[in-house]
């Protein structure tokens, strides 16, 4: 039997809002607001013991090591890692925030992943995002991939392919923008590709909000996970979608099982790209399930302001599907009224759980942004030697670690701070005990 196992990001000591994202609203009004680094981690950490609770399976990824001082010696700073944070915070405050963004939490970006039910090599392929269209988001890539293959080692299972080339808009933002349709998790299934534009389409109308997706980026990933060109289906972002700031798809529409829910105006051509993906589905014998909110329903404003599509929905033993929902959704009149109305009608989700993830939020991270779905087989889960999974007990270690290492207050001007970089190392040094993943940061590395 395949289980999906969701792997979250635990969010790092250096969580803070600098508003970094343009085109992520919540990331954009927060800016510069006080963050509790402590709270943040704990919200995920009570997100994971939920899923849990409910008999799912769950792992952990680590927090990257913030401040990145590693790219401050890439960019011409020397000395000790004090004096480059202390030289570097000096000369330009906005470099030291890029590399010191706690982002990597949201491992929707992480990578995409196909399951090998879907590939002819019978391997799960895997590609780390190289999230190009900013900054502080591409300086995850390499860790990230060296996370990935530490975790996901036997190369009998697993394939890691490189992240893809950058330069011009060639962004890939990974599984945020990628879906999976199928009968089971052990079924071969459909996969979706959701893209912005063309990473050659000139974008001159500087009233837009920029693409992260390219076309070309996700079809290089499927390609280089061998999946059958029948049984994948591009389908492009709407304009008005990422205008009104859904910076990835996973903000307007989610997948499970034979679900995708999405917004009516999620995508461009909804019709054809709903034709598509029925037309994918009927070749391997799936009926999907179309479950469509209507702009009436929930405006594009409040599917962007609650995070309703952001949810993550998930296959239970007893074959029903749940909804992890932002608390924020209950907060929202019409998102709630949606919810509720879905829970009485004819359709495989029977039940919705609530989870307060707010320091998340207010950086545009919901549920489906915190964590990466990896769908594996016995022998390929029994490979990972227990390697970043998690339970109870562990969650439990989780908590006590973060209540000692981290803050429970950070303002942006305070990223400069060397105390921040050595606590932060501390805590990061003792989590790689505690998960046994042994010196994966360059800190524990260096001679
Ligand atoms: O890339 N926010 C992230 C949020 C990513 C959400 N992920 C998914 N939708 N899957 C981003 O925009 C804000 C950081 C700051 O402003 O400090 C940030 O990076």
């Amino acid at each position: 039997m395949n289980n999906e196992i969701n792997f979250d990001g635990l969010v790092g000591p250096t969580h803070n809002y600098g508003g970094l994202s343009t085109g992520n609203l919540a990331s954009m009004q927060n800016v510069g607001g006080v963050s509790n680094p402590r709270a943040a981690v704990l919200q995920g950490i009570s997100k994971m013991r939920a899923l849990l609770a409910m008999g799912l399976k769950q792992g952990v990824l680590p927090p990257h090591e913030r401040v990145h001082i590693p790219s401050l010696r890439r960019m011409g700073f020397t000395g000790t890692d004090k004096a480059i944070l202390e030289r570097a915070w000096k000369q330009s405050p906005a470099l030291v925030t890029n590399l010191a963004s706690a982002s990597a939490m949201w491992t929707a970006n992480a990578a995409t992943v196909s399951p090998s039910a879907d590939s002819p090599d019978k391997r799960v392929h895997f590609t780390a995002a190289n999230l190009a269209s900013l900054f502080h988001r591409a300086v995850e890539t390499e860790f990230t991939a060296r996370v990935l293959r530490t975790i996901f080692a036997n190369n009998q299972h697993f394939e890691h392919h490189d992240s893809l080339p950058v330069g011009g808009r060639m962004g890939d933002e990974g599984a945020a923008n990628h879906g999976r349709l199928s009968a089971s998790h052990s079924q071969p299934g459909v996969q979706l590709f959701v893209y912005g534009q063309s990473a050659f389409e000139r974008q001159d109308n500087k009233s837009h909000f920029e693409a992260r997706q390219s076309l070309e980026a996700s079809e290089a990933i499927a390609r280089q996970h061998l999946l059958d060109p029948h049984r994948v289906v591009f389908i492009q972002q709407s304009r008005a979608a990422i205008d009104a700031g859904a910076f990835h798809n996973d903000v307007v529409s989610v997948t499970n099982g034979r679900v995708l829910l999405y917004h009516e105006q999620a995508f461009e051509e909804t019709e054809k790209a709903i034709e598509a993906v029925r037309a994918a589905c009927h070749q391997i014998e799936i009926e999907p399930v179309f479950l469509k909110v209507a702009k009436e329903q929930v405006s594009l404003v409040d599917a962007v302001k609650s995070y309703l599509f952001n949810s993550q929905l998930v296959s239970l033993k007893d074959g029903q599907m749940s909804l992890i929902l932002p608390i924020d959704v209950s907060e929202n009149p019409s998102a709630k009224r949606w919810v509720d109305d879905c829970l009485e009608a004819d359709n495989p989700i029977a039940s919705a759980h609530f989870i307060d993830l707010r320091q998340s939020m207010r950086n545009g991270g919901g549920p489906a942004c915190l964590r990466l779905r990896v769908v594996l087989n016995e022998s390929q889960e029994e490979s990972l030697g227990g390697a970043g999974l998690l339970d109870g007990a562990m969650c439990d270690r989780l908590e006590v670690w973060a209540k000692q290492h981290y803050r429970a207050q950070l303002a942006p001007d305070e990223l400069g701070d060397p105390a921040l970089l050595d606590e932060g190392r501390t805590a990061l040094d003792e989590l790689t005990g505690i998960l046994k993943m042994g010196p994966i940061y360059d800190f524990q590395r260096q001679p």
